[in-house]
């Protein structure tokens, strides 16, 4: 197939082996980012792309649906025993799709809805005024606390008592700590609201039992598939046997189409990765290595929201170094080390050039990188912090960072 795109598109086939080259040769520290495993891939790039199979397994619109009707149906079995839940979705596009699959399925436009502010570390989709989320349904967001850098959870308790909102929001992007949805559930049993929660970020961790499941205390529970949970990227919905028809009927007929079966049969191969002890050792491997880069980056001096992490990810508050968040990310892309420029809670700058660096290990865990390589990762962010301008210096970080990616080979990539 890789020789038939070199031959037919010669223009796209060095692309895509210019952006292996980058993801092979770079220290890939977004959070949000993986790699998945050949098999993954494979699956991805395969002649499912071909069909159309609007409906579900067993009542579709189209004929010939003899094998997709048993792929869905394998990747809804695997998403429901993997995550002990009565009934999973596996269409949604993405985890944008997924959430106001949520809201479509349980409340009415007009309704209010009560998410994490943005600059908080909720997803734009969680009620953000710049998200279609806003003009559907009325908005209020909860923050962490500044000082504490952590949710607070008497402040949700007070606010939903306050605007008794239809539907809650648990579930972060850019949020360091574990999150209580035992405590979520019981204030939106308080108000009489939906709980809703979206563990994009930390679905691996919670396939992995490394993190509370929100599946007890929540009603729908969506999800991105590429993150933590290292699958093709996608999304999922779980939810309760309750639930189940109105999260159907919100995907299709109410905002899509035909789902993607390549997508799915890769989500349902990645899932059944995610059921092995492997996929265990590998998410307790991200924890280390996140507790490990967070301590050592402190060690170096820099400030890490509420003091630390004890899930997959970090933030740094740059605001005692004077060092806006996009210069540091730009330098550090230029050595070969790439991260993403972040609000940080009480930031007063734009999301465009805010205050903070994100970082998570997520996908160096998946190369193999163990602690001794997070200790030689954050000397790397500290160096290039204080030499932001001096090319040579990160020249050199680049050198040493190509020179460790070769010892930490990447699953099914083609080309080094
Ligand atoms: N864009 C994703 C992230 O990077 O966290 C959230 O959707």
């Amino acid at each position: 197939m890789r020789s038939e795109l070199e031959r037919h598109d010669p223009q796209i086939f060095e692309l895509i082996r210019q952006e292996e080259a980058r993801q092979t040769g770079s220290i890939r520290l977004i959070p949000s980012e993986n790699y998945v495993s050949a098999a993954v891939m494979a699956a991805t790039g395969s002649c499912l792309t071909n069909k159309y199979s609007e409906g579900y397994p067993g009542k579709r619109y189209y004929e010939g649906q003899q094998i997709t009707d048993v792929i869905e149906t394998v990747a809804r079995d695997r998403a429901v025993t993997l995550f002990s839940a009565d009934h999973a979705n596996v269409q949604p596009y993405s985890g944008s799709v997924a959430n106001l699959a949520a809201y479509n399925a349980l409340i009415q436009p007009g309704d209010t809805i009560m998410g994490l502010a943005l600059n908080s570390g909720g997803h734009l989709t969680h009620g953000s005024k710049h998200s279609i989320t806003s003009r559907f349904f009325k908005s209020v967001s909860y923050t962490v606390n500044p000082k504490t850098g952590r949710i607070d959870y008497d402040e949700v308790e007070t606010l939903a008592k306050k605007f008794r909102p239809r539907l809650i929001i648990s579930g972060t992007t850019a949020y360091s700590r574990k999150i209580d949805f035992e405590r979520f559930e019981q204030i939106a049993k308080s108000v009489e609201a939906y709980h809703m929660s979206d563990i994009a970020h930390i679905a691996g961790l919670v396939a992995a039992g490394l993190h509370q499941s929100p599946v007890p205390h929540a009603d729908i529970i969506c999800t991105t598939t590429h993150k933590t949970l290292r699958g093709q990227r996608g999304g999922l919905i779980l939810c309760s046997a309750e639930h189940a028809a109105k999260v159907d009927k919100a995907i299709i007929p109410g905002q899509q189409g035909g789902p993607h079966m390549h997508t799915i049969a890769a989500i349902a191969v990645a899932l059944g990765e995610a059921a092995t002890d492997r996929f265990v050792s590998y998410a307790a491997q991200i924890l280390r290595n996140a507790n490990s880069l967070a301590e050592k980056l402190m060690e170096h001096g820099f400030d890490l929201v509420s003091g630390g992490t004890d899930t997959h990810l970090m933030l740094i508050d740059l605001r005692d170094r004077g060092i806006p968040g996009k210069r540091l990310a730009k330098a550090l892309d230029r050595a070969r080390i790439v991260a993403n420029f972040n609000t940080v809670p009480g930031d007063s700058a734009s999301p465009l050039n805010p205050n903070g660096l994100r970082l998570g290990t997520p996908a160096v865990t998946t190369r193999g990188m163990k602690e001794p390589e997070m200790d030689l990762i954050a000397g790397w962010i500290h160096t290039i912090s204080e030499n932001l301008d001096r090319e040579h210096v990160i020249e050199r970080v680049a050198r040493e960072v190509t020179e460790l990616c070769s010892m930490f080979p990447v699953p099914g990539y083609f080309v080094a």
